[in-house]
């Protein structure tokens, strides 16, 4: 067992949080980073993999890598100069976007953040003409004009990435009722942080998306931080899937480094979510690998305890080892992604550098509906 799932009673949907050591928590919680051990995220990284095909292993382990590619390139072209705006890179957290995504259809819906490029990716948005909004070209998602934190794509169910922190729960919800309304079993996805979760409107949203028991589920990222704050410093309450219990909703804590553990999370859910048995709150936590933006010079980061435990466990290996250990995948199949991915992101890159930037009349355009 590699996740906790707080129990949920069958009929209804209370969930019960006997689990987790809740004194304990709440002593440490006064001014100390819980260790990996006390918050009860396990580490063991084999649950779920019977229910995946080789197929979609596959698919996954290359949506992990193109988040991968795609960010440490963003990074790269913006430190020379090329990219302009701010980005906040998803490196280290590619296993949420994709575990998440990867039980998703393009109807279904879904909401990013400011950290989006890996929901978008993992959504099927299009890497050139991703990485060309992020440039600033006209070939971009949004014509060049939106930049790395306006990434939509409505084809994809992609309803953005999202500048404002929590921005998120409302269209999440929003698209949940219109699936509902409309009698659909498509479902919306809303991801955000730890941060967000201490925003009003997680807490309206959730209780909306309780009372009308709509089709959608909240997947918190908690990477342990908001810009400098830890977590264990801005949250009420010790753990964020506990909060679940207010709105009478299934609350599920995952590693979120761990691809199968949230892609059998996930699943769940949104099995749930299209039933019409109502929305989920899972709480999955990961770490990132850069600064909160690029530039951060990441002061505020100890170097010791629990951010050096999850900083130290990279989500593309640990499937690796996973996979070729059960024979699920070879070494050679393996690099064989790799490689393609490189290349599909090199491609991506070559088409933002030789893109146009938009033209100046473009100012004008879109800026009202007809
Ligand atoms: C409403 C709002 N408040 C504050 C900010 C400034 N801000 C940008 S990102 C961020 C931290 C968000 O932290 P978290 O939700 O944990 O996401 P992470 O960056 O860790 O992925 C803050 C405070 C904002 N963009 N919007
Ligand atoms: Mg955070």
């Amino acid at each position: 067992m590699f996740f906790i799932k707080l129990s949920i009673e069958g009929g209804n949907n209370m969930t019960h949080y006997q689990e987790l050591p809740q004194a304990l928590m709440k002593e440490k919680h006064q001014g100390q980073t819980l260790t990996k051990e006390e918050v009860k995220v396990q580490t063991a990284h084999d649950l779920g993999v019977e229910n995946v095909s080789k197929e979609e292993a596959k698919s996954m382990y290359k949506t992990m890598w193109d988040i991968r590619n795609f960010e440490e390139n963003t990074r790269h072209f913006f430190s020379i100069g090329q990219i302009p705006g701010f980005v906040h890179l998803y490196s280290g957290e590619e296993a949420i976007a994709t575990g998440v995504c990867a039980n998703l259809t393009d109807k279904d819906y879904i909401t990013s953040t400011h950290r989006g490029h890996g929901h978008c990716v993992a959504k099927g948005g299009d890497l050139k003409k991703m990485m060309a909004e992020i440039f600033g070209k006209s070939t971009g998602l949004g014509k060049g004009k939106g930049g790395s934190m306006h990434i939509a794509d409505l084809d994809k169910g992609i309803l953005g990435a999202n500048g404002m922190v929590g921005g998120g729960f409302g269209l999440a919800t929003g698209a949940a009722m219109r699936n509902k309304y409309l009698k659909t079993d498509d479902v919306a996805v809303c991801f955000f942080g730890d941060g967000a979760a201490n925003e009003g409107n997680f807490h309206e949203c959730l209780n909306m998306a309780s009372i009308w028991n709509l089709p959608v589920v909240f997947v918190n990222e908690n990477n342990l931080f908001a810009e400098s704050t830890p977590q264990w410093y801005s949250s009420g309450s010790p753990t964020i899937a506990e909060r679940a219990q207010a709105y009478n909703m299934p609350g599920v804590r995952v590693n979120g480094k761990d691809l199968f553990a949230v892609y059998q999370v996930a699943k769940e859910a949104i099995e749930r979510a299209r039933r019409g048995d109502g929305p989920t709150l899972i709480e999955a936590i990961t770490y990132r690998n850069h600064g909160h933006f690029e530039g951060d010079e990441q002061k505020y980061k100890a170097p010791d305890g629990i951010e050096k435990e999850w900083a130290d466990v990279d989500a593309l290996e640990v499937f690796r080892d996973l996979v070729t250990e059960k024979g699920i995948l070879s070494q050679d199949e393996l690099d064989e992604i790799v490689a393609q991915s490189q290349k599909d992101v090199e491609d991506a890159i070559h088409f933002a550098q030789e893109s146009p930037i938009p033209k100046e009349e473009a100012l004008y355009e879109d800026v009202f509906a007809d």
